[in-house]
């Protein structure tokens, strides 16, 4: 290290400025010191090896997390250049590792990760660590040169040894600097999700993740995907519907620009679109998802036109309409990428546009051409949701023009409440028309509102948006609630802070209850996760003794109330009625008087329990349902 002062000159000695400026700001280098910033260093040196991958030569990347939380990367590129450098008279190695943004300056063409979104380049992660090793594969030799204390050389490179001629690569072990980083913990599956990610991304390349901290032995994951993004596609819907066996690839070359798409429609209403460019998340698309995204609206539409599924009259499906069930993998390879926007997320290429329309219009039309049923299938999928947009759109009309009202008696159903203060406004959901009744005449005008509920509340967990909001007791509820649903849902507009579900404590009172909560899960989760949704209790016995009436909800209360009354009294025992033939005065005081009635909270546990119960019950499959049903026997009489 002395010996080597001696003959620093200008040019090394700005090589430590630049260094210590990144020591000084890391913030600027690497956004942050926390543990994302701590895990940017591993992404920085792999970039290089990715980016090697990309260049053809590296086809095995390892990682590994070490005892004592220093990370090494290995791959099997060309190895890093170890001849001297011209501008900085030291070699390309250490220059690579000392200069600030010397990586790019030397790649020239090619597609590189690393000259993207974040490409700081290794002399950043040198900057930032405690000591860094770096050893080359080269040419039948084996060098190695070390570095300490945010990049100072201290073992300048060397010749360590021999390899055989056919070896070649990069050995890479760095120590982040706990100076500078708030955490020196490597998280393994925050490594992993990337690491995966990027093996989709480049099909065939095979990187191994392993964390040797509690355990050497261990041989960690492999991930190696020879069908590539498509590969993606699939495990993203290893837990959907797909609604057409294989996924459809589409590729296409043009000036070096390499365009990918991997693309399945699932049962879904979701959507899952990703793009990447150099395998780096355009979260916020760009030219070559608009391509694709303007292709395939305009050629689901033409099919449709053609095959005369979309009649004349019809409107076009939109964007929104062929992207739903969707789930689709963008991925653009390109020598000189332009990422635009404040996070620089976005690809501003325009020639990537172009050439993404014309790879995906080729292929897909071949596809929907070779496939016609498949074509179909999705076709009618588009259909079904642009009929969801045109008739939640109806409904969304109906609901607001009649909240716009007088809401005194809207629908000629909803019995409203005086007061208009959410917080002391409750709404009763009732079970049938003669409770209504009830609860109509024994509520408290001030504060209770009540909605009789006829018959069967439809099952929104089969039914999709439209059919749901077809249904004349379900756009009454969101009417009343004032709140909206899907886009427009603003919890602030909720016109009641309880919402009480009433129904009778038997078999068909709890059916309705669980297809009333379906309903609160799919479209108005914010009001249960706030705790606005209550089951009322009504009770099932009724005790009387002297002057003294006692409702209980159930055996076990009954019990103990009756153990609790002294040897010699007499009472009388009632089984309580349905809700339907009380009189008002008992549905008051039995269930709605604030003072002695019993509210249960709806809590998000019950929902996500319920949610099984929903979806076994509920959903299309039916083998569930039956199993369901079997194991349940009493309630084998519930009408689903
Ligand atoms: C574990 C980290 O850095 N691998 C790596 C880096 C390079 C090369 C190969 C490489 C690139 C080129 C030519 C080229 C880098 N080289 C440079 C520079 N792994 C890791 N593997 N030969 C080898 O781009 O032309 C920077 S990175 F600048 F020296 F060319």
């Amino acid at each position: 290290m002395e010996e080597k002062t001696e003959h620093y000159d200008a040019t090394d000695i700005q090589v430590l400025e630049g260094l210590e400026a990144v020591r000084k700001r890391p913030g600027m280098y690497i956004g942050t010191t926390d543990v994302k910033g701590l895990h940017h260093l591993v992404w920085e040196i792999v970039d290089n090896s990715i980016d090697e991958a990309l260049a053809g030569y590296c086809k095995n990347i390892e990682i590994v997390i070490n005892k004592g939380n220093s990370v090494t990367v290995k791959d099997d590129g060309r190895g890093i250049p170890v001849g001297i450098h011209p501008k900085t008279g030291i070699s390309t190695v250490e220059t690579v590792y000392t200069v600030l943004h010397a990586g790019g300056k030397f790649g020239g063409g090619g597609y590189k990760v690393s000259g993207g979104l974040h490409g700081v380049g290794a002399s950043v992660v040198n900057a930032l660590s405690s000591w860094v090793n770096v050893t080359v594969y080269k040419e039948g030799k084996i060098y190695e040169v070390k570095f300490e204390n945010g990049g100072k050389i201290v073992k300048p490179l060397t010749v360590i040894g021999d390899c055989s001629q056919d070896r070649s690569g990069t050995t890479v072990t760095f120590k982040p600097d706990e100076d500078i980083f708030d955490t020196d913990i490597f998280d393994y599956e925050t490594l992993k999700v990337r690491v995966r990610e990027l093996a989709f991304l480049n099909k065939g390349l095979r990187i191994t993740l392993r964390d040797d901290r509690d355990n050497e032995d261990t041989t960690g994951e492999t991930f190696l995907y020879e069908g590539g993004i498509s590969e993606y596609v699939k495990y993203i819907n290893r837990n959907k519907t797909p609604i057409h066996d294989e996924v459809i690839h589409l590729q296409g070359e043009e000036d070096n620009i390499i365009f990918e798409v991997a693309m399945q429609y699932t049962s879904d209403e979701g959507t899952r679109i990703y793009s990447f460019v150099n395998n780096i998340n355009t979260h916020d698309g760009g030219t070559h998802e608009e391509g694709v995204r303007r292709a395939l609206t305009r050629l689901i539409n033409n099919y449709a036109r053609k095959n005369n599924l979309l009649k004349e009259k019809d409107e076009p499906l939109s964007g929104d309409d062929v992207k739903e069930g969707l789930t689709m993998i963008v991925s653009c390879k390109h020598p000189n990428p332009q990422f635009e926007g404040q996070t620089k997320g976005r690809l501003g290429n325009s020639e990537v546009r172009k050439l993404a329309d014309n790879v995906f219009s080729e292929g897909f039309e071949r596809f929907l051409l070779e496939n016609p049923e498949k074509a179909r299938i999705i076709v009618e999928k588009s259909m079904l949701a642009a009929r969801a947009r045109v008739a939640a759109k109806k409904a969304r009309e109906l609901t607001r023009r009649k909240s716009d009202l007088d809401v005194i008696n809207f629908g000629g159903k909803l019995v409203d409440c005086k007061e208009k203060d959410p917080s002391v406004c409750e709404i009763f959901l009732v079970e049938g028309d003669s409770a209504g009744g009830s609860a109509i005449k024994g509520r408290n005008s001030m504060t209770q509102a009540i909605l009789p509920l006829r018959g069967k509340i439809l099952n929104v967990e089969k039914a999709r948006l439209d059919r749901a909001l077809s249904n004349e007791e379900i756009r009454t509820i969101i009417t009343a609630f004032g709140t909206g649903i899907g886009q427009e849902f603003n919890l602030d507009k909720l016109r009641y802070h309880k919402i009480i579900i009433m129904t009778d404590a038997d078999v068909d009172g709890s059916h309705i209850r669980v297809l009333l909560l379906t309903l609160f899960y799919r479209f108005f989760r914010p009001i249960v996760e706030a705790g606005y949704v209550y089951a009322a209790q009504p009770p099932l016995y009724c005790i009387k003794h002297g002057k003294t009436i006692k409702y209980v909800l159930n055996e076990e209360e009954r019990d103990r109330y009756l153990a609790s009354l002294s040897p010699n009294t007499k009472y009388d025992i009632m089984r309580m009625k349905g809700l339907g033939e009380m009189d008002a005065e008992e549905l008051n005081e039995t269930t709605m008087d604030i003072n002695t009635r019993v509210l249960r909270k709806i809590t998000v546990d019950d929902i996500v329990q319920a949610d099984e119960v929903f979806s076994k019950l509920m959903g299309e499959d039916v083998e569930p349902r039956r199993l369901f049903i079997e194991e349940n026997a009493t309630y084998a009489n519930v009408d689903i």
